[in-house]
């Protein structure tokens, strides 16, 4: 890496650079439109500080509602539609190459169209997800994609995102996943270990193993960081959301008993390297209030996004 590109990362994960150099401008618009969130969204994001997830339910959430309820129509009749293409894909579960995490089906693609009217897009850009996630991040946030995944099971060792590890697209880093399935322990939940995410108050990083060139932890390695029983294991029924800061340690989808199924999307900053995995629309049309229409501006290329 050349000095200048050290200089920048360096920067970009620095949090008062990160903050006032790299995304000024949406940290400033955000602090003189900011409203406050109240009630479970106030929880959520307390939580999110301090242990940097935070786990809720659709019956909590009332604004969602209706939407919640026309995403599993959307996603029931999609898992109908795909039943031979999920049959073919569970026989290509076990082996592969590393980094083709062949245990997990994205249902809208790799690159799905973004479409700000899809139900898809609707759940990421909900005044009240869309609160939590500014809130969090104390600026006006971009949504980087959205999904629906179906987690297969497996028998193999556990690989990929099944161990230990953490993202680095960004400072931080805020997946929201909501359970389209009852997800207990056979199911592959999702594990966070508390209080690593930038905003924790563990600082340290244990002893790691290379995946292919990846860094990884193994379960013994993560306990001597934060014992295991501190770890959260986000088990729920349907209608489970969770909140999860991603540059956190985590690890999850290794399905033992049975397979998963959860809608999720991805917020950064904008001066993240974070790609956008979907695709753009020449012109992006739709009614979104403000916090919606920064969450779909095109990532920022320089400073002061
Ligand atoms: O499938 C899971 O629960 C883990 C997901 C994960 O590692 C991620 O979204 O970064």
């Amino acid at each position: 890496m050349s000095f200048r590109r050290k200089l920048v990362y360096t920067g970009r994960h620095f949090t008062p650079t990160w903050r006032y150099l790299f995304n000024l401008r949406s940290t400033l618009r955000y602090r003189r439109d900011r409203e406050q969130p109240k009630g479970e969204a106030a929880r959520i994001v307390s939580d999110l500080n301090r242990d940097g997830i935070a786990a809720s339910h659709i019956d909590k959430l009332p604004e969602m509602w209706e939407l919640y309820e026309s995403l599993k129509d959307s996603v029931d009749q999609m898992e109908g539609e795909w039943e031979e293409r999920i049959s073919a894909a569970r026989r290509e579960t076990e082996g592969g190459e590393i980094g083709a995490k062949t245990f997990l089906l994205r249902l809208l693609g790799d690159n799905p169209r973004l479409d700000p009217e899809s139900i898809y897009a609707r759940i990421a850009l909900h005044p009240l997800t869309l609160q939590i996630a500014n809130e969090y991040f104390g600026m006006y946030t971009q949504l980087r994609y959205y999904n629906i995944w179906h987690t297969m099971t497996t028998r193999g060792p556990a690989r990929e995102s099944q161990l230990w590890h953490y993202d680095r697209e960004d400072h931080l880093i805020l997946k929201l996943f909501i359970y389209l399935s009852d997800v207990d322990e056979s199911a592959g939940p999702f594990t966070y270990a508390p209080g690593t995410h930038r905003k924790g108050h563990v600082k340290s990083k244990p002893d790691s193993f290379e995946e292919k060139g990846v860094e990884r932890w193994t379960d013994d390695q993560m306990a001597g960081l934060v014992a295991a029983d501190k770890w959260i294991t986000a088990t729920g029924r349907t209608g489970t959301i969770l909140f999860a800061d991603t540059r956190g340690f985590h690890k999850g989808g290794l399905a033992r008993g049975k397979d998963r199924l959860l809608y999720t999307c991805l917020y950064t900053s904008p001066s993240s390297q974070a790609p956008e995995l979907f695709i753009r629309p020449e012109k992006i049309t739709g009614s979104m209030d403000k916090s919606g229409k920064f969450a779909l501006a095109p990532p920022s290329k320089g400073l002061f996004g």
